[in-house]
């Protein structure tokens, strides 16, 4: 090849990508006025909902197992479309009305059946054990009113139920160490339970399908596999690659995509599968470290395009603060996606 061929070659690969990233929508903060963090995204009613944890600050840091995590209540953000301007729908839950709840109102999520609306969270009981609950209401702005006792099997946190195109609806969660994971082997409580390390296999998300009302779970929850390229389970040392927390579930042409994230490595990883209960095979890094400890996704098409909403500490510059942002991005042709810069 000579010069002036690779030159040209060069110019258009710079064009095409400069126009990739000019004519994407870059991140935009949704809410500047509060913390929230965890951001869960739905079309509902030809609107954007997003139902994100509500942070506030906190006396007494606990580290290791998220007690700095501390809320108390829950709003709702909608938008006429995704540049307009984001509503706040105020409170539309309390840690105070929810009988079995004791503390920490972690990542939501909510799904609409036949008019309904239901709004799953994770919160801890008086007995400080993770447990999932579920609160009903007429409208996605809410508000909602909790049942008076948790999802019954449920533990951990960060529910995300996804609605597949057959009507089914079926709830993803977990989260290791603050988020309790770790203390269950098989939906059992261990006397003493420990994060995998070393050879030992990775623990995996959960799934259970939804009763019928919405408010239990059909069955007992079941094991998300999530394997390599090779076919093997990842080992509880693969910190960069084995899930820890904050499972989302979209479908793209077809195939289903499960992101999460890594936790301590704070990458958001994606694996793709043929069922909502997968195995899903790891394909990459869906979006790098942002500002901050936590990094949690979810994912959705609105007008013919592709957006993914996290959250960043970047405004507080403390792990507990968060702001919810959104930004656009692509698949490529053969259904994969370039890791999106966290950072931007
Ligand atoms: O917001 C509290 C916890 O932080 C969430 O449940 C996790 O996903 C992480 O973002």
């Amino acid at each position: 090849m000579n010069t002036k061929v690779i030159l040209i070659a060069t110019t258009i690969f710079l064009f095409a990508g400069i126009s990739k990233m000019f004519g994407q929508m870059q991140s935009r903060y949704l809410v500047e006025d509060m913390y929230t963090a965890d951001p869960s995204v739905h079309i509902f009613d030809g609107k954007i909902f997003v139902y994100p944890s509500h942070d506030i600050h906190t006396e007494g840091v606990d580290g290791a197992m998220g007690g700095h995590y501390n809320m108390k209540d829950y709003h709702v953000f909608s938008m006429e479309n995704i540049n307009g301007k984001v509503k706040d729908h105020g409170v539309v839950l309390s840690l105070d009305d929810i009988p079995w709840a004791g503390r920490q109102l972690w990542a939501p999520d909510c799904a609409e059946k036949d008019g309904k609306y239901y709004f799953y969270f994770p919160a801890k009981d008086k007995n400080d054990i993770f447990r999932i609950g579920v609160a009903t209401g007429d409208s996605p702005e809410g508000p909602f009113v909790p049942q008076p006792a948790p999802i019954i099997r449920s533990y951990s946190i960060d529910p995300a139920v996804f609605k597949d195109d057959d009507g089914k609806y079926y709830m993803y969660f977990g989260g290791l160490r603050g988020g309790q994971l770790q203390r269950y082997r098989n939906n059992k409580a261990l006397e003493c339970g420990e994060e995998p390390s070393g050879d030992k296999d990775a623990l995996y998300p959960k799934i259970a399908a939804m009763s019928d009302d919405m408010l239990q779970f059909a069955e007992e929850p079941h094991d998300v596999v999530i394997l390599d390229k090779q076919g093997r389970p990842f080992k509880g040392s693969d910190h960069q690659h084995r899930f820890f927390e904050g499972v989302w579930l979209h479908k793209y042409q077809g195939k289903y995509y499960l992101s999460y994230s890594t936790g301590n490595t704070h990458n958001l990883c994606y694996a793709t599968g043929d069922s909502p209960y997968g195995p899903f095979t790891y394909q990459g890094i869906l979006m790098s470290p942002v500002h901050g400890w936590t990094t949690h996704n979810s994912i959705a098409e609105i007008d013919g395009k592709w957006y993914i909403f996290y959250h960043d500490t970047k405004q507080s510059g403390k792990n507990y603060l968060r702001n919810i942002k959104v930004r656009e991005f692509e698949y490529n042709e053969d259904g994969s996606i370039d890791t999106i810069d966290g950072m931007d």
